[in-house]
């Protein structure tokens, strides 16, 4: 849809310019004893998972306003990854969630995935939905339910997962529950834990030895008087109960107000259980927003704590899986997608340049005002530049917003798939 050449083109008309901020960027962090290309390389490596129910507009019960040119299948949700990893250089794979994207034409698809250079990452499991031709409802819970056989109908949906997953090279299973309850006493709390547990050892021992099972916590909703996972501790028992390849799923909107979600980070890496991330924005719950668009700072204290992590040979946790999960009403979702990333990148360039050594004194002499100007100067530093050669590096567009735009990208899309196409999704 980006022709290379374009892409070139765009990017040559900025070349003086980021020429320019990039030098200074440069001989800045140089002073620091800190090399801009070591930094830039980090960021090229880094890569975010795209989720395809975040390539049409969400938003909220109340209504929904179509984008157009929405994607109406897998094949065009993995072309809209695709344009956005050319514009990027930094999104080069896709979550699937079933039933909403069932593979359909294998060998079709593993071609298309080639040529966008994409991969499949992880693959969400869905019971918060019934399903037409479901036999069983899933109003009262599915894991936890107290009926043997919708339990067993919820498992099977999670293994059949497994298997769609397996057939595009997935090694990931992502189950988050809506299951809870509304009302005091509808549910039997340690029960229903104990049936979910269960569950969940059922799905975990059809699973390949070489996957992980990402289970994801949410303090609220659907269900307001209790969730069955509310909390990192419940997934975290959840995961020391069902086996190695069991961990944690951080989703940045799935806490409640002023938790210290970076402390999370730091203990759930310590524990060697932390898997993946959800990243969104969050005002008051599960917005699933623009991640870092309200609250900057925090998403770059919980960058501090990865980068720290990472770093520190007494951590042994797995690799990380980091996914975008967002949903939007009044953003052209792509548009989205590109300020997602960007805004996940210039954070993790600022976490990488905070200069540890001098924060680790700092703690240990209980220097506060030292500890804190530490992060602050990482903070407040202009990593921009770092984060646009990045993108150039890597094949893509020094401003992707900017060269999406002047594609007039959506204008295409609408005339390909009409107005009213809209995707499924939240
Ligand atoms: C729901 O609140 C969770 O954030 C899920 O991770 C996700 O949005 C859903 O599973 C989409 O399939
Ligand atoms: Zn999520
Ligand atoms: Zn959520």
């Amino acid at each position: 849809m980006i022709p290379d050449q374009r892409i070139h083109d765009l990017n040559q008309s900025l070349l003086d310019n980021h020429q320019f901020q990039l030098n200074y960027v440069t001989d800045l962090l140089g002073r620091r004893q800190i090399d801009a290309q070591d930094v830039i390389r980090q960021i090229v490596d880094f890569q975010v998972a795209i989720p395809s129910w975040a390539l049409g507009t969400g938003g909220t019960r109340f209504g929904r306003y179509p984008a157009g040119g929405e994607p109406r299948s897998l094949e065009e949700k993995i072309e809209d990854v695709g344009l956005l990893h050319k514009l990027n250089g930094s999104s080069n794979s896709i979550s699937l969630h079933i039933p909403w994207d069932i593979p359909q034409d294998i060998a079709a698809l593993e071609q298309l995935l080639r040529e966008q250079k994409l991969v499949i990452d992880s693959v969400n499991s869905n019971t918060f939905q019934d399903q037409k031709d479901q036999p069983y409802s899933y109003k009262f819970g599915s894991l936890l339910n107290t009926e043997e056989a919708i339990r067993q109908q919820a498992i099977q949906h999670n293994i059949d997962c497994i298997g769609y997953g397996k057939q595009l090279g997935a090694k990931t299973l992502t189950v988050w529950l809506a299951d809870g309850s509304n009302f005091p006493g509808q549910q039997h709390f340690r029960q229903a834990y104990q049936r979910t547990a269960d569950s969940l050892a059922s799905i975990y021992e059809a699973m390949p030895s070489d996957w992980t099972m990402l289970i994801e916590y949410k303090p609220y909703e659907p269900h307001f008087y209790s969730m069955v996972i509310p909390d990192w501790g419940t997934s975290y028992a959840l995961c020391q109960a069902t086996g190695k390849n069991a961990q944690v799923l951080v989703d940045l909107g799935h806490h409640l107000p002023n938790t210290n979600i970076e402390q999370i980070v730091a203990r759930l890496l310590h524990f060697g259980r932390l898997g993946g991330f959800h990243f969104n924005g969050s005002s008051y719950g599960d917005d699933d927003l623009t991640t870092g668009s309200s609250k900057p700072f925090q998403l770059f204290l919980i960058f501090n704590e990865l980068v720290d992590g990472k770093l520190d040979q007494l951590v042994n946790n797995p690799a990380v899986a980091y996914m975008i999960d967002a949903s939007h009403n009044t953003k052209d979702p792509l548009e989205d997608l590109l300020q997602s990333v960007d805004n996940i990148l210039t954070t993790y360039a600022k976490a990488l340049i905070v200069d540890r050594a001098t924060l680790r004194e700092a703690q240990q002499n209980n220097d506060v005002v030292k500890a804190e100007e530490t992060l602050r100067d990482a903070f407040l530093t202009d990593v921009r530049p770092l984060v646009a050669e990045a993108y150039r590096q890597s094949g893509g567009a020094l401003q992707p917003i900017a060269a999406y735009r002047a594609e007039r990208v959506r204008e295409q899309l609408i005339q390909r798939r009409g107005k009213l196409s809209v995707s499924t999704g939240l």
